[in-house]
């Protein structure tokens, strides 16, 4: 189970690499517009975990830098994890730098959606 789930993570990162979006051209004051509205939070994930993909994929396009946090490699952020947010599943975007005002979300789609809004962020055609 173990090497079917490793297997499938490397094609799972390897069509990352192969199909990695570009982002789209901003210029340097609405770069930092995004670095200033994201710099307090951070994106607990697993590198190969799909839901993680979809999230760092909308990130890349949309020229957002977010810290991360391996929860798998690194079994303090795992524990970091449960501590705040309550279990041990990613991605995960905790808003906020300190634990106590800190706001901790899951679910993929959720978090997409939370930084399109706080990003202003539109659909695209
Ligand atoms: N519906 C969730 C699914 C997230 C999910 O299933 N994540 C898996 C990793 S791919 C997880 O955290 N599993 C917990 C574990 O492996 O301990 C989303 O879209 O974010």
């Amino acid at each position: 189970m173990q090497i079917i789930r490793f297997i499938l993570g490397r094609i799972i990162l390897f069509l990352d690499w192969a199909t990695s979006p570009r982002p789209k051209k901003i210029s340097s004051s609405e770069l930092k517009a995004i670095q200033d509205k994201v710099k307090d939070m951070t994106i607990y994930e697993f590198r190969a975990c799909p839901f993680c993909v979809r999230v760092r994929r909308f990130m890349k396009k949309n020229n957002i830098s977010i810290n991360t946090k391996d929860a798998r490699r690194n079994k303090a952020f795992a524990q970091e994890l449960i501590n705040g947010g309550g279990k041990l599943q990613v991605p995960c975007l905790r808003i906020g730098d300190s634990s106590s005002t800190s706001g901790w979300l899951y679910e993929s789609k959720d978090i997409i959606l939370y930084l399109k809004k706080h990003l202003g962020i539109s659909d695209e055609k």
